[in-house]
């Protein structure tokens, strides 16, 4: 699969940096086979992204204009450049931490602002990169490094949150789904206006561990175990409910 999207690599940048079972290193790989299915032009693609593990997916290493931007400032600055160059296709790929988080506020304007961008949140339960803090999509009762005793709080839904502010196209997969989470994005990138996808994504160094998660592929066998479509949710009780995550179009 990588050979095959080797072409979308910018030349030099080698091995992606993630750590071994990183879900997001499969995101990555999905995002470039959506853009292939579709056959874009990357030099008329723009993409954005912030700080954080998943703010590498595009940059340095896509073949691509690439904005790495601030923390938390993805949607502003994708905002800027849309309006300067309306002909660009704009793609914000960043984390839960740096959309949902630091960048809330700038994600639910984007949306009700009706820009037009698809923006793929990867959403590991925690803030990667800067040692597995907790963060917006941090389920109740989780071990993070700033909770010890477990997360007090509710998480976002984070789709329903992007719907409800205006988002014309909202839907969440696992990168367990991967044909599903290719069709997806694809949809997203045809659609016009602001698109967002949750893209479920397993950290398994810093929330796997502190939560005794398992292995890699314990992670994702875990992960493909939760994920149930909405028309599912109608024939099971509560209690079978408990612990399952709707995925598809939303
Ligand atoms: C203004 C600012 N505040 C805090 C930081 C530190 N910081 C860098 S990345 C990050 C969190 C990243 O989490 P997320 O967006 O969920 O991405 P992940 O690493 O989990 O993929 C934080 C808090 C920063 N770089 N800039
Ligand atoms: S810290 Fe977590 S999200 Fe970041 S590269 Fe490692 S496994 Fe992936």
């Amino acid at each position: 699969m990588v050979r095959e999207l080797e072409k979308y690599f910018r030349p030099g940048t080698g091995v992606t940096t993630y750590c071994p079972g990183c879900g997001e290193a499969i995101l990555q790989g999905l995002i470039l086979r959506a853009i292939d299915e579709l056959k874009l032009n990357m030099d008329e693609m723009l993409f954005v992204s912030g700080i954080g593990c998943a703010a590498w997916i595009p940059s340095p290493y896509f073949n691509a204009d690439a904005l790495h931007t601030l923390h938390g400032r993805t949607i502003a600055f994708a905002t800027g450049a849309k309006m300067v160059n309306p002909k660009l296709k704009v793609m914000v790929i960043s984390g839960d931490g740096d959309l949902a988080d630091i960048g809330g506020n700038h994600l639910i304007h984007g949306a009700r602002r009706n820009m037009d961008m698809t923006v793929i949140c990867a959403n590991n339960q925690n803030y990667g990169m800067t040692g597995g803090q907790v963060c917006a999509t941090t389920p109740e009762g989780a071990l993070t490094m700033t909770t010890h005793q477990g997360n007090p709080f509710r998480p976002f839904d984070l789709c329903r949150l992007v719907k409800a502010a205006g988002a014309v196209y909202v839907a969440r997969y696992a990168v367990t789904q991967p044909v599903a989470m290719v069709r997806g994005i694809k949809k997203a990138l045809q659609t016009e206006g602001f698109t967002f996808i949750e893209a479920l994504t397993p950290c398994p160094v810093q929330f796997g561990r502190r939560n005794k998660l398992g292995k890699p592929a314990d992670m994702l066998k875990d992960l493909m175990s939760k994920c149930i479509s909405e028309e599912k949710t109608e024939t099971l009780s509560p209690e079978e409910l408990k612990d399952k995550i709707i995925t598809g179009e939303l």
